[in-house]
């Protein structure tokens, strides 16, 4: 447990070097669908295409110097959307703050961000096992925050072929992944279950990386 203010929070390791922090972003939940609606009007959430062609079930966005994209030439980082040619969205003040102080929460005093990868979830769109290796900075953790529905993370191992566990996220959450647990395989069942108050039928994710 740890405390923030008068509130004490529940942290759950996933690994030596991983840990949910339950509801540690509720308290800012609605700034940070405020910043959404804005970066959203200047980069609106799209299914990308994969390397091999087809096209993904989450629809995505992102905000901060770099964003990662794909298309038929491959997984990576762009400083500029394709669909508008223009620079991503400043990364707001308060996404940094959520993200850094999730980090700190599990020692990583100096974590700066240079990425915020955004993925819209509907009912029924899925994102299948993978690993996040497109940043050239794999010492530096990954931070997530989820909003909106619940959904099942399911996370295994550093082989594909590892036995996974499945932990639902709930609407607040953060993840924080570092160390070897970075490069663990990770995935989101095909969402479903009851419209969240605030967010509608939809689940957002915030991912924060550095990615050079
Ligand atoms: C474990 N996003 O964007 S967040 C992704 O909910 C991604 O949108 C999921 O996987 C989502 O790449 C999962 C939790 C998460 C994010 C990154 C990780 C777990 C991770 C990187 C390494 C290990
Ligand atoms: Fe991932």
């Amino acid at each position: 447990m740890f405390e923030i203010g008068m509130s004490s929070l529940e942290r759950i390791d996933l690994g030596m070097e991983a840990a949910v922090l339950r509801g540690q972003a509720l308290t800012h939940a609605e700034a940070l669908l405020a910043e959404l609606e804005t970066i959203e009007r200047q980069a609106p959430p799209r299914r990308m295409e994969t390397p091999g062609g087809r096209v993904m079930s989450v629809s995505m966005t992102n905000c901060g110097p770099l964003g990662w994209i794909s298309d038929r030439g491959g997984y990576r980082y762009s400083a500029t959307d394709p669909l508008t040619g223009n620079a991503w969205p400043a990364m707001p003040e308060v996404f940094a703050h959520v993200a850094r102080s999730a980090a700190a929460a599990l020692g990583h005093d100096e974590y700066r961000p240079d990425a915020c990868l955004i993925n819209h979830y509907r009912p029924g769109t899925t994102l299948s096992l993978h690993q996040d290796r497109d940043e050239r900075d794999l010492t530096a953790p990954i931070v997530s925050v989820s909003l909106g529905m619940s959904a099942i993370f399911v996370f295994g191992g550093l082989k594909r072929r590892d036995p996974v566990q499945a932990i639902e996220l709930h609407h607040g959450d953060v993840v924080v992944w570092g160390g070897r647990d970075r490069l663990r395989y990770h995935g989101i069942r095909r969402l479903c279950g009851p419209a969240h108050p605030l967010f509608g039928d939809a689940r957002i994710n915030l991912t924060f990386r550095r990615a050079r």
